[in-house]
């Protein structure tokens, strides 16, 4: 009948949730500061506000959440990564991406820096090292009984390298680790990766393990390749199943998967005119931004085809972008008057996302 339609209805409209877009400015670097660089941006964090001065007219922006020069690492993840995480936990799959020009902070806030060795994470520890860290604690907490697996991926160039790969796998010339990675559709709508290492992992020491091993891999494939990490989107994933012991004798799993994913610099997109030609000829068109890019405006502007089948990012992240994942933008900026096109660019596509809204929904054995 009509009215359960409208009931129904009313329901679907009620799990819909926006992309939470977040902004994070960094300081000026030392050197900028010695130089004297203008800065351009201000930040209200309070306010959620941010100011763009430029030649002609002031713009301001309004954000899920904004973090000034000052964030520090903690605060972010306190503010905005832990109630994701804790999703995650409760059955749902989440996705943080960090969008920006290269050199504003993406990588430092997925990832962070390491400057002490031994039990306490560092102050600089990014939300990949504390997200590891909340889940386990909280698991130990509640005492549960899980299994959990990660993958560290990057696609650069369409093509996606295994950063957890054993070692043996690579003493062979780079063409024999390339090969084995696939995209395979698993006929309910969704993507896997055919050919990545699943690693099980027991204990947030294991998992920092691992990540040790796909930083350094990362670094050799950056030397080999002068700005291969610019251009490169990083993916880090954790699954994690967890048995829910009901009061029948039933036995349900709980699923939650979190997607932390460091993008390629988006200076490799929105190029214009001559600088776009030139970049297309040196090969630097980077198909799966450049794709990003056109899914979220077809989403916002609600056309019928959303092209997430033209590039491999845009497939193996379909979910988070109109689907059923919890999804959270970090768009990073720089404060520097030099940054000023790039930057105004960065926080108009961040704006723009703010509109993509997804279902989320909880998985369930
Ligand atoms: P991206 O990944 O966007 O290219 P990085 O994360 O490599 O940028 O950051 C560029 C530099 O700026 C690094 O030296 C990094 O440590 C520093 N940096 C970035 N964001 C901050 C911040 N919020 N506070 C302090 N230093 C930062
Ligand atoms: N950003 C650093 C890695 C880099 O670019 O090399 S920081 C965190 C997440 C994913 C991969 C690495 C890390 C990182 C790290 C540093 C050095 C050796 C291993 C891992 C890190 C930082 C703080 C706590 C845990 C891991």
């Amino acid at each position: 009948s009509r009215g359960t339609d409208w009931n129904s209805n009313r329901q679907d409209k009620e799990k819909e949730t926006n992309v939470q877009v977040l902004l994070r400015c960094r300081p000026l670097t030392d050197d900028e500061q010695k130089s004297n660089v203008p800065k351009v941006i201000t930040c209200n964090d309070s306010k959620r506000e941010v100011t763009v001065a430029s030649k002609q007219v002031d713009r301001l922006f309004t954000f899920d959440k904004v973090f000034g020069p000052k964030a520090q690492q903690r605060s972010i993840y306190d503010q905005a990564i832990t109630p994701i995480v804790r999703e995650v936990l409760d059955g749902f799959n989440c996705t943080v991406f960090a969008y920006g020009q290269t050199g504003t902070g993406k990588t430092y806030t997925m990832e962070g820096g390491m400057r002490n060795k031994g039990g306490e994470l560092p102050v600089e520890a990014g939300i990949i090292p504390r997200a590891v860290r909340q889940i386990f604690d909280t698991l130990e907490a509640e005492n549960a009984d899980y299994s959990m697996k990660v993958t560290f991926s990057e696609l650069y160039n369409e093509e996606i390298t295994d950063l957890l790969a054993p070692e043996d796998h690579l003493k062979f010339t780079e063409e024999k680790q390339k090969k084995p990675i696939s995209l395979m559709e698993d006929g309910k709508g969704s993507v896997i990766v055919r050919g990545l290492e699943e690693e099980s992992v027991y204990s947030a020491n294991e998992i920092y393990s691992l990540l040790e091993r796909g930083a350094a891999r990362r670094r050799t494939a950056d030397t080999l390749l002068n700005k291969r990490s610019s251009r490169s989107h990083s993916i880090f994933t954790i699954t994690v199943h967890i048995k829910e012991t009901t009061i029948g004798d039933e036995e349900l799993i709980k699923c939650g998967k979190l997607n932390l994913v460091d993008l390629a610099g988006s200076e490799n997109i929105f190029r214009s005119g001559a600088r776009e030609a030139r970049a297309r000829e040196a090969g630097e068109i980077n198909k799966s931004l450049l794709t990003l890019g056109r899914v979220i405006n077809a989403l916002v502007e609600h056309s019928v085809h959303i092209p997430y089948r033209d590039s491999k990012l845009t497939r193996l992240l379909r979910d988070s972008l109109g689907g059923k994942t919890k999804t959270c933008i970090i768009a990073t900026i720089s404060p520097s008057a030099h940054c000023l096109e790039e930057t105004l660019s960065t926080l108009d596509y961040a704006y723009r996302a703010k509109s993509i809204k997804n279902k989320p929904e909880a998985n369930q054995k």
